[in-house]
């Protein structure tokens, strides 16, 4: 079963739309749209389906066939959308890029995806690659000629859909392969979990190169028929406005935003009747948090646990307790261990060990990385890197990470990744990037620089030389200098000592 194919009869599903509210007349995407193309009113589905129709046309007349990867890095809008349907309608498969990447980022998942064609910002920057390029500026004229296929065959659903970047502790980040399968099974299982509906109107303020606001949120939407509307950069009071003008039912969150809304002045009052659901995840949620939005604001934060690997694969109930402090169940169809990482053997109630899946949502591994894939998937089970342990009514609760990795505003940060950019760095020897906690983004990177002997390092001079390389989110926040970084007797960095001294 292809992903849009799976997702296009649910529309023509008269169970499904037509008795609600007429195919011809519900809205599917509005709200903001950074390149302008939605119409005002919002976009019908059937508008919708035609468009991605003309998208698939406009990319088998670029030459793209099914198998090819295309990269696309564009801004919310609709013709990203179309762009991305329109690419697994027939059988291509996507690599979203973030739309503020730095050059450098860009350039590497490009070329390391083998993307055929890359719908980029700025064709400057992909210049030298060998694949096609389309300027998003000339996108929106480019669909609205492009001539509507009617024939899609319907790829397999074991094909490649999507390939999402996720870093390592090496640094470069690598490519989780995504299949049709894989996507579809998150989606469907959530829609069952969450209760879904055809009546539901999600408020969508996530970026969407991630799985959660790509799969979890914008898919999961279009798969219940619902309507989204868009905000094109998240702020709280701004959020909180639409949810009560728009009369929303669905919000997803990370704990950043969640975190903002807390911040709001006591005396800002906001009609949420209409809201259903408030889910939260891709970082832990503080247990107080939780609480205080449901004594603010009258509505029980649903937390979930996700990997781009796995999609989300535990999740606290619609019905019955939402936990503080815990991200709930496996979801139907998923299984899981929670072990000692270092014998295999299975935990005790209570016991932290690392989490292990397997189950449909499951990639098959990272794009030409047979040994990173070997190491992350072991006889079919995900080592997640990531360390829970199972309460007495079996609620998982995620307590830390084996990984390095650092959560900033729900974005990942690979400490080795930004490491090997300081060290480049004018005057720069060694660098120690880790996450010191943060009230507002959860972590935050800093960074221990020290210089090359006789050489002068001026912070400002590091920092600006690293937003040339990395994406604004990865860049340190605090920079100190030291003569030398802490190390143990194996001549390992001991971050933990420069984030209990910090500032060092
Ligand atoms: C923006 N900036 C950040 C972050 N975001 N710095 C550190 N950490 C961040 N997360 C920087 C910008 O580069 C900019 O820097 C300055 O902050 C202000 O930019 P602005 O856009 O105004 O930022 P913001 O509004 O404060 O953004 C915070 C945010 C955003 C809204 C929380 O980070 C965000 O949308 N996060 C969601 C991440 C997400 O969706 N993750 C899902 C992946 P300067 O001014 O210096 O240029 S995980 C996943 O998919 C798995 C499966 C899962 O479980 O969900
Ligand atoms: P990503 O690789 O961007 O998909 O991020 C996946 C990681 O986000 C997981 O391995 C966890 O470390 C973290 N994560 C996602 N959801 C949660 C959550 N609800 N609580 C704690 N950590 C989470």
């Amino acid at each position: 079963m292809g992903l849009y194919h799976a997702i296009q009869r649910r529309w023509a599903d008269p169970e499904a739309l037509h008795a609600a509210h007429g195919v011809r007349r519900r809205i599917a995407l509005g709200g903001e749209s950074e390149l302008s193309d939605l119409p005002p009113g919002g976009l019908c589905y059937a508008d919708l389906e035609l468009r991605v129709r003309g998208a698939a046309g406009m990319l088998r007349g670029l030459g793209l066939r099914g198998g090819d990867v295309v990269a696309l890095q564009l801004p919310r809008s609709l013709a990203l959308v179309e762009l991305l349907l329109g690419a697994l309608g027939i059988g291509a498969a996507v690599l979203l890029v973030n739309d503020r990447a730095a050059v450098p980022e860009l350039r590497f998942l490009v070329e390391d995806s083998g993307a055929r064609l890359a719908v980029v910002l700025d064709p400057a920057a992909v210049g030298g690659l060998p694949c096609r390029v389309l300027p998003v500026a000339e996108v929106r004229e480019r669909l609205d000629q492009a001539t509507v296929v009617d024939s899609l065959p319907e790829p397999d659903d074991e094909a490649l859909a999507a390939l999402m970047y996720t870093s390592g502790t090496t640094g470069r980040p690598k490519g989780a392969m995504l299949s049709h399968k894989n996507l579809l099974a998150t989606i469907q299982a959530l829609h069952q979990a969450w209760g879904w509906s055809v009546h539901d109107h999600l408020l969508h303020a996530l970026p969407l190169h991630h799985i959660h606001g790509l799969v979890v949120a914008q898919l999961g939407a279009l798969w219940a028929g619902a309507r989204t509307t868009w905000m094109s950069r998240f702020d709280a009071a701004g959020a909180l406005t639409l949810l009560q003008r728009e009369r929303c039912t669905v919000f997803m969150g990370v704990p950043t935003f969640y975190h903002r809304f807390l911040s709001l002045p006591q005396d800002a009052r906001f009609d949420l009747s209409s809201m259903r659901l408030f889910t939260c995840g891709s970082a832990p949620l503080p247990a107080a948090d939780l609480v205080a939005f449901r004594d603010r604001f009258g509505h029980t934060i649903l937390e979930r646990y996700g990997m781009t690997e796995c999609g989300i694969v535990l999740s606290n109930p619609l019905e019955g307790e939402r936990r503080p402090g815990s991200v709930g169940f496996p979801l139907p169809g998923v299984h899981l261990r929670i072990v000692d990482p270092a014998t295999g053997r299975r935990c005790e109630t209570d016991e932290v060990g690392e989490i292990r899946l397997r189950g449909p949502s499951v990639t098959r591994g990272y794009l030409g990385r047979a040994e990173q894939t070997a190491e992350a998937l072991v006889q079919g089970w995900l080592h997640t890197g990531d360390l829970a342990r199972a309460d007495a009514d079996g609620y998982v609760h995620v307590v830390g990470r084996i990984k390095e990795l650092i959560i900033s505003g729900g974005f990942n940060v690979y400490p080795g990744e930004v490491e090997a950019v300081l060290q480049q760095a004018p005057g720069v020897a060694e660098a120690a990037v880790l996450g010191l906690p943060d009230a507002d983004l959860g972590e935050r990177v800093v960074a221990a620089l020290v210089a090359r002997p006789g050489r002068l390092v001026e912070p400002e001079a590091v920092l600006s030389f690293a937003r040339q390389q990395l994406a604004a989110y990865k860049c340190p926040r605090e920079v100190v200098l030291l003569q030398e970084l802490p190390r143990n007797a194996m001549g390992k960095v001991q971050k933990n000592l420069l984030a209990r001294d910090w500032p060092v």
